[in-house]
């Protein structure tokens, strides 16, 4: 019999759904859940943790929904995009799936219910749906969810957009179940993000930071390792001390815990028993497909998925490895002022590129907003990032204040805290980006950032041939830097008659 006292209803038992579910239940409040293979429904209910609270299984969509208090709540969290997501819903049989799972439940809910996805949903998919949903008499919220099975049972970072009449439904329950940061951890990382596809925007823009940041401390590994031979136990000092600064953060942390961990196969460490070839599950590719079509530089993060590529081609690179062999050099770490400067000058080489990602991420969000009309408050995304999630780092607060004292700022490396970080750093970060090409170590991150820097900060850039070159050959015009207007020039009559 239904009970109609549930706060909310969750369908989807994977990782995450059980953890958000259990993290729901301990705040208090009453969940429904449901499951496609049903069978994993009583398993979950009875088993050993969720025992003990008061958690109802549903073995149907239309059970669940009889379950829930008005106006119900039903979130997914099922699997969104396939292993190669594509943009192409036809080509995109997952994002079909979560489709035919919507309309199923649009069809047993009232006008005021609110449908709720927490999956990895592309943002557009979300813009879609928001309408469509709405346009049944419901609601509908797309909303990031970030932290994995341990932020989800503990404390996720939460991005949610789509209708705003249903945030005050599932505010309380969200900001109760999201990861706290402040001096009193009474700051929840979940807020408001905007209309329709906003909050999974912003959920997609901090995976592509992620993967930027991830491929940050991997150079930064990399030069530690092969430019001054710094082992396993050294690197786990560094990055120790590492977190104890200005890079203090998540992925620095789980990296010097990397390097502690022993094989328990055998003898050595772990880390080096790992195959160099990295997966990817697609956000980041997203991130880098939008950012050329919105048309700004977010060179980190499309760096990043093309290293993971090429990480992934093993037998290409082991075949072109017997062809090419690189400089045969090491780098005189006198230089830097030895072993312990070159270790700093890694340091700030990282901080910079790292600053320059997020200015990256902050601009495509920008210009994303605009586009489609979301009015985002960018010091708020920089607070939903400060606990919970994997990019979770002292530096956002840095962020977040810089927003804060100028909601329009045009670009973070503007702000004078990130222009005196990055201007500081900048003779060590040119060196290091100096020494990896020496020493023939591939640097692309680090590099790209630098590039990004240069390019940003210069008034000049080579354009005006490029300009000239596409007048010439496609007569595409130009303006002058001395006249207002569009010009074409008869380039082939101008020119000077070359040599016979
Ligand atoms: P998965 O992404 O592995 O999805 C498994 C769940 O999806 C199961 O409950 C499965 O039901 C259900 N499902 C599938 Br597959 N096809 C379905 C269909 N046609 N109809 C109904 N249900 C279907 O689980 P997860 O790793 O817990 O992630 C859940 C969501 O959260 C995903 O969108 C993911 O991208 C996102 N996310 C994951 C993480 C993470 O760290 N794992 C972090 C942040 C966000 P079944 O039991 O019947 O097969």
């Amino acid at each position: 019999m239904s009970m109609t006292d549930c706060d909310i209803g969750l369908m989807g038992l994977a990782v995450m759904g059980q953890n958000l579910v259990l993290n729901m239940a301990e705040q208090g409040y009453k969940v429904c859940v449901y499951n496609r293979t049903t069978s994993k429904v009583d398993a979950f209910v009875n088993g050993d943790e969720a025992k003990q609270f008061d958690i109802v299984g549903a073995h149907s969509l239309s059970d669940l929904v009889a379950n829930l208090k008005r106006p119900r709540k039903v979130m997914l969290m099922i699997k969104s995009g396939d292993a190669v997501p594509t943009l192409d819903d036809e080509l995109y049989p997952q994002a079909a799936t979560a489709d035919a799972v919507i309309e199923q439940l649009a069809a047993l809910l009232d006008p005021g219910d609110i449908i709720i996805d927490g999956g990895n949903t592309h943002f557009r998919d979300t813009e879609r749906r928001t309408k469509w949903v709405e346009a049944q008499g419901l609601l509908y919220v797309g909303t990031g969810v970030s932290g994995g099975e341990e932020g989800a049972r503990f404390g996720p970072s939460m991005m949610p957009g789509g209708s705003p009449e249903a945030w005050p439904a599932v505010q309380p329950i969200f900001q109760a179940i999201a990861a706290k940061v402040g001096a009193a951890e009474d700051i929840p990382c979940c807020e408001w993000v905007g209309p329709r596809g906003a909050g999974h925007y912003v959920k997609m823009v901090h995976n592509g930071i992620e993967y930027g940041d991830m491929q940050l401390i991997c150079e930064a590994y990399v030069m530690l390792k092969q430019g001054a031979g710094l082992s396993n136990d050294e690197l786990y000092d560094v990055f120790d001390s590492w977190n104890h600064g200005e890079l203090q953060s998540y992925l620095i942390e789980i990296s010097r815990d990397i390097f502690s961990v022993k094989d328990p196969q055998g003898e050595g460490y772990l880390l080096d028993k790992i195959l160099d070839s990295a997966g990817a599950k697609g956000t980041g590719k997203w991130m880098s497909q939008l950012a050329l079509d919105l048309g700004v530089p977010s060179t980190l993060v499309t760096a990043a998925v093309y290293a993971r590529g090429l990480s992934g081609q093993k037998q290409q690179r082991l075949r072109a490895s017997q062809v090419f062999s690189g400089p045969d050099t090491t780098l005189d770490l006198n230089q830097f002022g030895g072993k312990a400067g070159f270790i700093e000058a890694v340091r700030q080489a990282l901080y910079a590129s790292k600053i320059c990602s997020y200015a990256q991420g902050f601009v495509q969000l920008q210009a994303a907003a605009k586009e489609h009309q979301w009015p985002l408050n960018y010091g708020d995304c920089a607070l939903l990032w400060r606990g919970g999630c994997i990019i979770r780092a002292q530096f956002l607060d840095r962020i977040k204040e810089a927003f804060d004292e100028d909601p329009q700022l045009e670009n973070l490396l503007l702000h004078p805290y990130f222009k005196d970080a990055v201007t500081g750093h900048q003779a060590s970060w040119r060196k290091i980006v100096i020494g990896a090409t020496e020493l023939g170590v591939a640097v692309p991150a680090f590099s790209s950032a630098l590039n990004y820097f240069d390019s940003y900060r210069t008034p000049y850039l080579p354009a005006n041939l490029l300009q000239a070159q596409r007048d010439y050959f496609g007569a595409h015009t130009y303006q002058r830097t001395d006249q207002e207007g569009t010009y074409h020039s008869d380039w082939l009559h101008l020119r000077k008659s070359p040599k016979t």
